[in-house]
């Protein structure tokens, strides 16, 4: 892309960004949570409409001046409702925290009880880790994996849990969990204590909107959440959809499922938020229009079946993956017992080498998170980018060779840089115009 004005107004911040670009060319991103967007999606979130405040929903604003703003918010969530087969979305959420907050903020009272995944067990922390807000307002109870081996999820101990605390919502979702969820099977106990059913999707949005895995909301699932920057390959954002349909949001309706919808919007706003970014609004239209392409669908399916192989390539070298492999687009290394190098060694020693990924806690993990026993990776990026099979086989070789002090970083550094020149980022590089 070529920068015609900023290089002249403001250079040191125009080498800051070149320096991104070639960081972002040159290394090879296997943190899961990260992809690359394509140059359209850059272009509409760097627009004027970020100079438009717009607090409401289309249609009921509260400033004048919304012609624009009001096409571009209901194309974007008409787009989001037929991609995920959803009847309500709110594409105003400034993150994925946000986003779960508001789902919490628009369905229970402070002090009211959700059931969630675990943090070290694969769940998120704004699924109500000690550290933040959320936990001080609400009271989060927990689910784990009852086998690591094989991560299937204690589904009996779940739904002992949910019987016996009543909590108001049920979480599926996660950001370090290699495996598939039942769905259904959760729904059908969240509606049997009377929970609602949120599913928390970051990760995997733009593999469900791929049609690679299956769709919370078509297993009985009220609610979801995801951000918009993770696989579904948009601009930093979130969004919020449902079943049923909104009523009006300046009236406060009853707290039932049929009234989510609205129970969300005012949730959003003014409950926690105040105007939307709008240019962000417009960039997440975009992504969801090239979400919904056939070629969206060719890069989910491969999404996973690169997983599977560099998961598997890791493994045969001898490496000890959480829940031994993945149904997904992440893995978690067990780093420690592996190669006697803690999560943030691995890092470091592999970011030396070009690679970038995480350091991440392996399931009820001795080391604080800070170091941690393990690292998390995945392929989402890496597929942006049309790599395949082959070229996971060579990045587990790297890491495995790395890892264990076999290979040079500086040698395979260049290595890197060259695999990643033939697969050039779609988000372009940087210029001057
Ligand atoms: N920070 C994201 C991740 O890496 O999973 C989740 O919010």
């Amino acid at each position: 892309m070529k920068y015609h004005v900023l290089p002249q107004s403001d250079p040191e911040v125009f080498e800051i960004l070149q320096g991104e670009a070639v960081r972002e060319a040159e290394g090879l991103e296997l943190i899961p949570s990260e992809n690359y967007v394509s140059e359209a999606v850059i272009e509409a979130l760097g627009t004027l409409m970020g100079n438009k405040y717009a607090e409401g929903t289309p249609g009921r604003r509260y400033y004048g001046g919304q012609t624009y703003t009001d096409r571009i918010e209901s194309l974007a969530i008409e787009r989001a409702k037929a991609l995920f087969r959803a009847d309500h979305a709110n594409v105003q959420p400034l993150s994925g925290a946000a986003a779960n907050l508001c789902v919490y903020a628009s369905w229970m009272d402070p002090g009211d009880t959700v059931l969630a995944m675990d943090l070290s067990h694969g769940g998120h922390l704004t699924h109500g880790a000690p550290v933040t807000f959320a936990a001080k307002a609400f009271n989060f109870i927990r689910y784990k994996m009852k086998d690591i081996e094989s991560g299937e999820i204690d589904y009996d101990a779940l739904e002992a849990t949910a019987l016996e605390a009543r909590p108001k919502i049920i979480i599926a979702g996660f950001s370090s969990y290699p495996r598939q969820l039942d769905y259904a099977r959760i729904a059908g106990i969240a509606q049997k204590v009377g929970a609602m059913a949120m599913a928390d999707m970051a990760h995997i949005a733009g593999l469900i909107a791929g049609g690679a895995l299956p769709n919370p909301l078509d297993h009985g699932f009220n609610v979801i959440t995801t951000t918009t920057h993770k696989t579904l390959r948009g601009p930093r954002g979130a969004m919020i959809l449902s079943k049923g349909i909104a009523g009006n949001p300046l009236k406060a309706p009853e707290k039932t499922l049929e009234n989510l919808p609205t129970l969300i919007d005012r949730a959003v706003f003014p409950g926690l938020q105040g105007g939307p970014h709008m240019n962000k609004v417009m960039a997440i239209a975009v992504a969801l229009g090239e979400a919904a392409r056939p070629e969206f669908r060719q890069y989910a399916t491969q999404v996973l079946a690169n997983a599977k192989v560099l998961a598997g390539a890791l493994m045969e070298r001898g490496c000890r993956l959480i829940t031994n492999g993945t149904d997904n687009h992440l893995m978690v290394l067990d780093t420690m017992t592996s190669f006697g190098k803690n999560g943030q060694e691995a890092q470091a020693l592999l970011e030396s080498a070009g690679i970038t990924l995480n350091k991440n806690a392996i399931p009820d993990d001795p080391l604080p998170p800070f170091k941690s026993s393990g690292v998390r990776l995945g392929t989402p990026s890496a597929t942006t980018r049309g790599m395949k099979e082959q070229e996971m086989i060579r990045i587990a070789e790297w890491i495995v060779a790395l890892c264990k002090g076999e290979a040079d970083p500086a040698a395979v550094k260049e290595e890197v840089k060259e695999l990643c020149a033939k697969h050039p980022s779609p988000s372009g590089v940087v210029e001057r115009g």
